[in-house]
This record gives C-alpha cells, sequence and structure tokens, in this order.
C-alpha cells in the first residue's frame, strides 16, 4: 500500500472503503505517541480532529485495485472510561489493546479493556506491548510484563501479539503491516457486498458507483436505489 498526499484528496469521501481503527488502553501507555507515528511511518494525514477526551485522525492510502480511507480513533483511557468505551469502539473494523510493557497495571487493564469491547464483535483485535525500549534497557524495574505472559494473554482473546517502540519507527511498521494485511483479507475478491456485511468496512461512492456492486447491492438490499 501507498500513503497518497492531502493535496490529491481534497475530497474526503473518494474512496472504495472506509475503516475506522480504535486504540485503546490506559492513560499512559503511548496511545497518542504510537498514533503519531503512523503519520511519519506510514503517509499523509489529511484530517487531525482533537478534543479533550478523543483524538481523531484520517490517513489515505491506495493500492493497485482500491482507495482506502483510514479513520484511526486514539481514545480515552482513564478509570471512568471503561463504562462507556463500547459506545467509542462500536462500528470499527480493526482495535488495537495497547499496554506499557513496565507497568504492570496497564497490562492487567488490558484485559478489562478487552472485556469492555468484547459486545462490539470487532473483527480483527491485536494486542500490543509497548515501552520495550524502556523493559530491554532499565535494570531496575519493578516486575516488568513478560512475553510469555503477553501471548498468552493475546491467545486468550485470538491476537495476535506485538511488541513496540512507540517513539522509533520499525516496530511500528509491523504493527501497520500486519493490521492493513488482516484488513485487506476482509475484502473479498471480487468485492461482494454479501460478504463484507457484518465486517465494519464502510462502502464508499466509488464502490456504490460501480455498476458491477450496484447489482449485487440490488440483489441484496431488493430497495437500494
Ligand atoms: N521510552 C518510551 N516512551 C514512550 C513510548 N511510547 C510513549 N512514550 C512516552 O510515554 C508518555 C505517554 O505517552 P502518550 O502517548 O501520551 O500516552 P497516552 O496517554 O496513552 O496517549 C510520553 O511521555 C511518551 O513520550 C515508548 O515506546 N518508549
Ligand atoms: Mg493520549
Amino acid at each position: 500500500m501507498n500513503p497518497i498526499g492531502g493535496q490529491q484528496h481534497q475530497e474526503l469521501d473518494d474512496y472504495h472503503f472506509k475503516f475506522k481503527i480504535s486504540i485503546v488502553g490506559d492513560s499512559g501507555v503511548g496511545k497518542t505517541t504510537f498514533l503519531d507515528a503512523i503519520s511519519s511511518t506510514l503517509g499523509s494525514v489529511v484530517e487531525n480532529e482533537q478534543s479533550s477526551e478523543l483524538h481523531i485522525k484520517t490517513t489515505f492510502y491506495i493500492d493497485d485495485a482500491y482507495q482506502y480511507k483510514i479513520v484511526y480513533f486514539d481514545m480515552p483511557g482513564k478509570e471512568r472510561h471503561h463504562k462507556y468505551i463500547h459506545k467509542y469502539v462500536n462500528g470499527s473494523t480493526a482495535i488495537l489493546f495497547l499496554f506499557d510493557t513496565t507497568k504492570r497495571t496497564s497490562f492487567e487493564k488490558a484485559e478489562q479493556w478487552i472485556n469492555d469491547c468484547e459486545k462490539c464483535d470487532i473483527p480483527i483485535k491485536i494486542l500490543v506491548g509497548n515501552k520495550i525500549d524502556l523493559s530491554m534497557t532499565k535494570k531496575n524495574l519493578i516486575n516488568p510484563v513478560t512475553k510469555v505472559e503477553a501471548v498468552a494473554l493475546a491467545r486468550k482473546y485470538g491476537m495476535e501479539y506485538f511488541e513496540t517502540c512507540s517513539v522509533g519507527e520499525a516496530s511500528i511498521v509491523q504493527v501497520f503491516d500486519h493490521l492493513f494485511n488482516s484488513l485487506l483479507s476482509l475484502i473479498p475478491n471480487p468485492p461482494d457486498p454479501e460478504q463484507l456485511m457484518g465486517k465494519n468496512v464502510v462502502l464508499g461512492k466509488r464502490v456504490l458507483n460501480d455498476v458491477k456492486f450496484k447489482l449485487s447491492l440490488a440483489e441484496l438490499l431488493p430497495n437500494y436505489d
């Protein structure tokens, strides 16, 4: 996949498929830093919205076949947010659960965040242990999270596990390679709308205006105009 520059994308609704990606985890684990690393590593951000609780970044990607709009949600991570995080993540195509490998409480809370989001039925879930640079270099850490423990948690919920350092780019690229490959594998070839149902992949006007798609949508939804 190749990022495309903002200039070519004045029209934010000009895409084939849209994905919502949520980043969830305790405050301080590195969610915002992780998301910022995307802009420097994986292309240009075409839209950036920020409120006191939520940070949303939009990017565009293109491959041989399609144009994708990817909207990242950097979620709030305070104790009080556990109650309604499911409302924020609802409709996500993928979710990244982040914890700080040097901070055991953030790992324990990761399981709680996973459970909070379970009812949303998100197709792609990934566990990320961040700040691995500190885990490896700091000698006097109290009870850091081991890879064995993290892999066990990931397996329990059917996820892949990655260790990252958000302040460097190399480890982030691995996560996003996995993420994008998983996203692309959700799209059948040809992109039959029936097979896309329930995967939280939003169809854009480039798909909806395609004659082949219109025919199959008409079969699927008799009242489709
Ligand atoms: N050493 C190190 N520091 C990090 C890493 N990721 C984030 N940080 C630092 O951790 C602090 C909290 O990060 P932030 O992105 O604000 O966390 P958030 O609350 O989850 O959004 C900041 O000072 C970051 O610079 C990492 O991978 N390694
Ligand atoms: Mg933040």
